[in-house]
């Protein structure tokens, strides 16, 4: 595999509104985050991801974008923004940006000359349709619910498309002249100094040649809109324009991108992350489908960590030798990882989040952290739907009632997949607001902060905090980085409920990575003689007779002879 400057780091993903406010309007901002650097250095991550901080009417939370150049004034100024760069590059650091193109908010200029002339230059930016008697072009159902297809104000039978937010109209990207503007825009921030962009619900810019109505698959008498992604013609589309992208703009400035990809043939790979790829890296995202159902928010199943064990090596075994996968336990979109994937009673229990970190570290592709995770923050409660911001959590909702269930029902169905609750403040100290404001936070802090903070666990011995610093350091020393981050890897003893165990192996060295994911005790016959433990969660290993015994909950690297 071809080696490249991102693959020894850490990557950390802020999501600003909730980072850290610096002005006391209760929203946080890029001077706060800033003012945060040092924390996230001494943690040990090295590239930066900002969830969008671009001017937008915030409907999406800023994934509805009405400016490409500008800072939201919310989030502060171009020149916030250029001190970020240099304040990073002064610590080591990157920042990769949001490149949120599939679509863009309604308060676009773009969009806004286009509904007034939607048979213009402007108009050739979106898709608008006629309908048929009365009827919106096509019964295709919206990622947040309800249609794609909104009509357009004063205008009979004439509608846009949105896969997403009423707010959000998709870009044309057919049309040449919005690729071109995507490049330049592009091109402006790497030249600016980002080191790359995440890149947003990227598998849908490539549309159908024939829209058609699929038969419906809820009450509501839609279609999932994602059925159309598989057309073959939106599929090559999608290919030609992520091609474009690495072309004209990723490729001649070295930067680090990683997609945002949902449901990926394990044929696409190669096409995707090999060398030469569209992209550096993408998500795994097969532990946070796992589970997920047709229906709705509401009939998920709960993963257990075994689940989650086994998405993320049957995702190690495909990328093998062909690129490296981005992998997290949790993002702006997921619940938390250490409530989502850990049995309830264990999700809050440092000794588990701590196991569960080890596995997802030290799996071979690149570590993404989310804000709040190095501290084990949890999903958030939720007294009422009133309550709720995010728009996808209030569709999920209205997809529960109409499906049968009592608003309270629907409400705790939906509650542990909410969006909000990743998207609570990060709980920096047990003070007002958890040290995130001085003012009021937009979204009411997790009640557990006077528990879980940074500062409680700053230099703390056995916090969670202070493991991830050791597993971070762990996967950066020379000597067992090219186990670690190029090396092979072989899961052991796969099939024992309740251990995620697995060897990486490069530089001629051997580690094994072993995780009690129970509150039992395991034991695993070594695969080879036991050489120095490298690290332990939490107090040390039994080693006996080539036999390793984890305490409940406990993860251990020891290196292999
Ligand atoms: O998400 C794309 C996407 O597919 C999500 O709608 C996902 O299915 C859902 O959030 C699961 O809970 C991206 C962003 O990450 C998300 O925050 C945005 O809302 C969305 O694009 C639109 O830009």
């Amino acid at each position: 595999m071809e080696r490249k400057w991102w693959q020894d780091k850490v990557c950390y993903q802020i999501w600003p509104k909730s980072f850290q406010d610096s002005n006391g309007d209760g929203v946080g901002d890029i001077p706060g985050i800033i003012a945060r650097l040092d924390h996230l250095k001494g943690l040990g991550v090295d590239i930066l991801w900002l969830s969008p901080v671009y001017k937008s009417p915030l409907a999406d939370q800023g994934y509805d974008i009405a400016d490409y150049r500008g800072i939201d004034p919310r989030f502060g100024t171009l020149e916030d923004m250029d001190r970020l760069l240099a304040e990073t590059k002064r610590r080591g650091m990157y920042v990769i940006m949001d490149l949120v193109a599939n679509h863009c908010s309604d308060e676009h200029p773009w969009f806004r000359k286009a509904l007034s002339d939607p048979e213009g230059p402007y108009g050739r930016y979106f898709y608008f349709r006629k309908g048929e008697n009365g009827a919106p072009p096509t019964n295709w159902r919206g990622y947040f619910g309800g249609s794609v297809w909104s009509p357009v104000p004063g205008r009979k039978d004439l509608y846009y498309l949105h896969l997403f937010c009423e707010k959000q109209p998709d870009l044309n990207w057919q049309n040449p002249a919005v690729r071109r503007e995507v490049m330049e825009m592009v091109n402006w921030w790497l030249d600016r100094g980002v080191a790359g962009f995440r890149i947003d619900a990227i598998v849908n810019i490539g549309k159908p040649e024939r829209w058609e109505s699929f038969a419906p698959d809820r009450p509501d008498g839609l279609a999932d809109c994602r059925k159309m992604l598989a057309d073959p013609v939106a599929r090559r589309r999608l290919h030609t324009y992520l091609g474009q992208l690495r072309d004209e703009a990723f490729a001649p400035h070295d930067a680090f991108t990683v997609g945002e990809v949902f449901d990926t043939d394990p044929a696409e790979l190669s096409l995707f992350i090999g060398r030469g790829g569209f992209f550096s890296s993408m998500f795994d995202f097969s532990a946070a489908c796992w589970g997920k159902s047709p229906k709705g928010w509401y009939a998920a199943k709960k993963p257990g960590p075994d689940d989650y064990r086994d998405c993320a090596f049957a995702s190690a075994r495909q990328a093998a030798g062909i690129g490296f996968l981005s992998n997290i336990i949790e993002n702006h979109d997921e619940p938390r990882g250490v409530s989502h994937y850990l049995p309830e009673e264990a999700a809050s229990d440092p000794r588990a989040q701590k196991a569960l970190a080890a596995v997802q570290m030290l799996l071979p592709g690149l570590p993404f952290l989310y804000q709040g995770q190095e501290i084990g923050m949890t999903n958030t409660v939720f007294p009422s739907i009133d309550g709720v911001d995010d728009v996808n959590t209030r569709g999920e909702y209205a997809a529960a009632l109409a499906a049968g269930l009592s608003p309270a029902e629907a409400l705790a169905r939906v509650a542990p997949m909410s969006r909000d609750n990743a998207r609570t403040p990060v709980q920096w100290t047990d003070g007002h607001a958890a040290g995130f404001t001085a003012g009021t936070p937009w979204l009411p802090v997790n009640p557990n902060y006077t528990r879980v903070n940074v500062q409680a666990q700053d230099g703390v011995a056995g916090s969670v905090l202070e493991f991830y610093k050791q597993l971070i350091s762990l996967r950066k020393n020379d000597k067992y980085k090219e186990a670690l981050v190029w090396g092979g890897f072989a899961p052991v003893h796969q099939e024992q409920p309740g251990l995620a165990a697995f060897v990486r192996d490069g530089g001629g060295r051997r580690l094994l990575v072993a995780s009690n994911l129970s509150g039992g005790e395991q034991r695993l016959e070594l695969p080879g003689a036991a050489g120095a433990v490298l690290l332990c969660s939490d107090g040390a290993p039994a080693l006996a007779h080539g036999v390793l015994t984890l305490a409940p909950w406990q993860a251990a690297v020891v290196e292999l002879a």
